[in-house]
């Protein structure tokens, strides 16, 4: 169990707080946003939510007032000047702040980094990190739960709930536990609607997005040892079908979804580099077979992103690194 006396301890001794998560967020980085925000309201602090990328459309409906805010240089220039402490959430590495990432290097105030990723980088003074849980929204669950100060409430179980319930696969990923089922338990109590919620986030995609995801299948092979399946997107089959990146979320699944597969990979093409998922069945640790490509990240999720590189040229590399692992 992390050391929730400590972190309450940081968060009273600061009074402004830059809230954060990784590019790209999902419903864990910002759902852990808006908890950590109440939070910080209940301890009586000030806080600004601040990304370097936008909400994702079918993840807006969580932030109810509105505190996410998109990184701009001009208008938070004075926020990194004057604030004395940032909170990183669902993240490890600095780095995935992207456009942020030299304002934060200059920051003078202390950083608390709060996540449930392998290999923290560490550069942040204070690190909340356990592997062992869920999701980040697991965390903050906890981590309201063991001081009587704090109290879950209407406002900080909707976040928490979609944090968890999109990190677990909708409750079926191997950290899904009686423990965090009680823990739901509790969230569920605050008048969650969970059919409503699964609606808004994975069943209201724009035509465009579902029109990709036919691309993408159309281009699912797998590997002569049938341990392997993948996929790819390229900028051209992006642009074509009018989605945005953000709709690729989720799309690796479907190449682990073939009997007999162990290993589902996504290779897509972005505007500036090639990013790679990886899914995995049972014990196959696809965050080392990530960490061999650059990247890292969860025993059956994980993930990279390579510059300069050539869909064609990495692709066999790729393919052949990942059947050790099978
Ligand atoms: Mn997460």
């Amino acid at each position: 169990m992390l050391d929730f006396k400590k972190l309450i301890n940081v968060l009273e001794k600061k009074n402004k707080f830059i809230i954060t998560c990784h590019v790209n967020p999902d419903a864990d980085a910002l759902g852990s946003e808006l908890a950590i925000g109440d939070i910080l309201e209940q301890l009586g602090k000030e806080f600004r939510i601040i990304n370097t990328s936008n909400t994702p459309y079918n993840l807006k409906f969580l932030d109810v007032d509105n505190k996410i805010e998109r990184f701009d240089k001009e208008i938070h220039k004075k926020v990194f000047e004057e604030f004395d402490a940032a909170i990183f959430l669902d993240l490890n590495f600095i780095n995935r702040t992207v456009r942020m990432e030299e304002f934060f290097k200059d920051f003078k105030g202390t950083k608390i980094c709060i996540d449930h990723h392998t290999k923290p980088e560490n550069f942040a003074e204070y690190n909340f990190i356990d592997e062992s849980e869920s999701s980040t929204g697991e965390i903050i669950f906890d981590l309201l739960s063991c001081c009587d100060s704090l109290k879950l409430n209407k406002k900080n179980a909707l976040p928490i709930y979609a944090a968890i319930m999109t990190d677990t696969g909708s409750f079926r990923f191997s950290k899904t536990n009686s423990a965090l089922h009680k823990k739901v338990a509790k969230l569920l109590k605050y008048d969650l609607n969970p059919e409503k919620i699964y609606d808004k986030i994975y069943e209201q995609y724009e035509f465009s997005r579902n029109k990709l995801l036919g691309e993408a299948l159309h281009t699912i092979s797998i590997t002569e040892s049938k341990k392997i399946s993948y996929m790819t997107i390229t900028q051209e089959t992006l642009k074509k079908s009018g989605a945005i990146e953000s709709d690729v979320d989720g799309f690796v699944n479907f190449a682990l979804a073939t009997k007999g597969v162990k290993i589902g990979i996504l290779f897509f093409e972005l505007k500036d580099s090639l990013k790679i998922s990886f899914r995995s069945k049972d014990d196959i640790p696809v965050n080392k077979l990530a960490e061999e490509f650059g990247g890292g990240g969860h025993l059956n999720a994980a993930g990279t992103r390579l510059f300069n590189v050539k869909l064609q040229d990495i692709q066999p590399k790729v393919l052949f690194a990942s059947e050790k692992y099978c």
